[in-house]
């Protein structure tokens, strides 16, 4: 019998009780594939809502509604690795998303990118539950207190994540398994432009928000497979103080990085630079995958930003994932993703080959 010193001891114990309350991820799972393309240097490239609409279509208007359309795709001859979704207004029960995607295509489009091979992200710009706006609704600071145990509306934020938990679980793939996904929940949350952000409740009530919306989808709900992601946006000043605001590593699968790009190329460098290696040095103490969560360069009018910008950006960086924001086709500016034809879209294809980035 091995003798095990007291501290051992106590970690052997911490760790049984950690894995009882986490459950082990299978190996061809997302996570293990996260990290396999980090170790590898293959990032897997992502864009927010690619197979639902992008520049000039939108399969939620379209008839046949036809989801095998993908801006990406048209650009460089693969569709995305990653299919970012987003489910704001399930929580209301509403049809269609913030955006006006249907959730009946998007849970299609789940599917369908599960089939080929992808890995689907889900994060949630779910409406302010104590004011009744929208999650950029920063009027009270007292909205994340009200949904915690014992606040006013905690009832309605369990109803919420139910009607969440609910399509999660509808996620199944021919077999009729469960279909994993990465799940971001409260991102951004080192910013105060979400009610759930930083000048709008205090550490211990955003790590019991954590904790609470784990349990429920976990334990209550039992939604198998879910890797989760935690993504602080890069702040110019004290970004490390986003760490107060980490409800542990029994939580938390992936630690990712929200910053955009804007025309002034050097800060979007020493940002990226920056906020990167403070992650990284995050993941690498609590054993977490890093990834971009979000990034990119609206209307993208710099025809080499990938390989001149974005290859720079991750050089060195053991990332996982690195994700580009919608290709709005309402909003002719609005886009994160080259089409066809767009400025940039040669250099992207010419990315994708010379930096390994793993794409469909
Ligand atoms: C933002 C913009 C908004 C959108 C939101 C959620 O960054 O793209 O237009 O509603 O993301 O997708």
């Amino acid at each position: 019998m091995i003798k095990l010193k007291p501290k051992t001891w106590l970690a052997a114990a911490c760790a049984i009780a950690l894995a009882a309350c986490k459950p082990a991820a299978p190996q061809d799972g997302p996570a293990a594939r996260l990290r396999a393309a980090a170790e590898a240097g293959t990032p897997l490239y992502g864009h927010q809502d690619d197979l639902m609409y992008g520049h000039a279509w939108n399969a939620n208007l379209d008839e046949a509604r036809d989801l095998s359309r993908s801006d990406v795709k048209d650009a460089c001859g693969h569709y995305p690795a990653i299919l970012g979704l987003d489910l704001g207004g399930i929580e209301l029960g509403h049809p269609r998303n913030l955006d006006g995607n249907d959730f009946a295509l998007m849970r299609q489009a789940a599917v369908e990118h599960h089939a080929r091979g992808g890995i689907v992200t889900l994060s949630w710009h779910l409406r302010n539950p104590l004011t009744g706006g929208d999650a950029w609704d920063v009027s009270s600071d007292r909205a994340v207190a009200s949904v915690l145990p014992g606040g006013e509306k905690h009832a309605l934020f369990t109803e919420w994540l139910d009607r969440l938990a609910d399509w999660i679980l509808s996620l199944k793939d021919a077999q009729g398994a469960q279909i994993p996904v990465v799940w971001r929940p409260w991102h951004e949350h080192s910013g105060s432009w979400f009610w759930w952000g930083r000048n709008l409740c205090s550490d211990e009530e955003f790590n019991a928000l954590w904790r609470m919306t784990y349990d429920h989808l976990v334990h209550v709900r039992g939604i198998e497979g879910m890797v989760w992601a935690i993504s602080p946006n890069y702040m110019d000043r004290d970004f490390e103080q986003w760490e107060t605001r980490y409800p542990g590593d029994a939580y938390v699968d992936v630690v990712g990085l929200d910053c955009y790009a804007s025309a002034d190329r050097e800060r979007y460098l020493r940002q990226m630079n920056a906020g990167l290696s403070s992650l990284q040095r995050f993941c690498e103490e609590h054993g977490k995958i890093l990834a971009v969560t979000e990034t990119g360069l609206e209307s993208l009018p710099d025809p080499v930003w990938w390989t001149g910008t974005l290859s720079e950006a991750l050089r060195g960086f053991p990332v996982s994932y690195v994700l580009t924001w919608r290709n709005a086709s309402d909003r002719p500016t609005h886009f994160f993703a080259p089409f066809a034809g767009q400025a940039s879209a040669d250099d992207f294809a010419a990315w994708i080959r010379q930096d390994k980035i793993t794409v469909l």
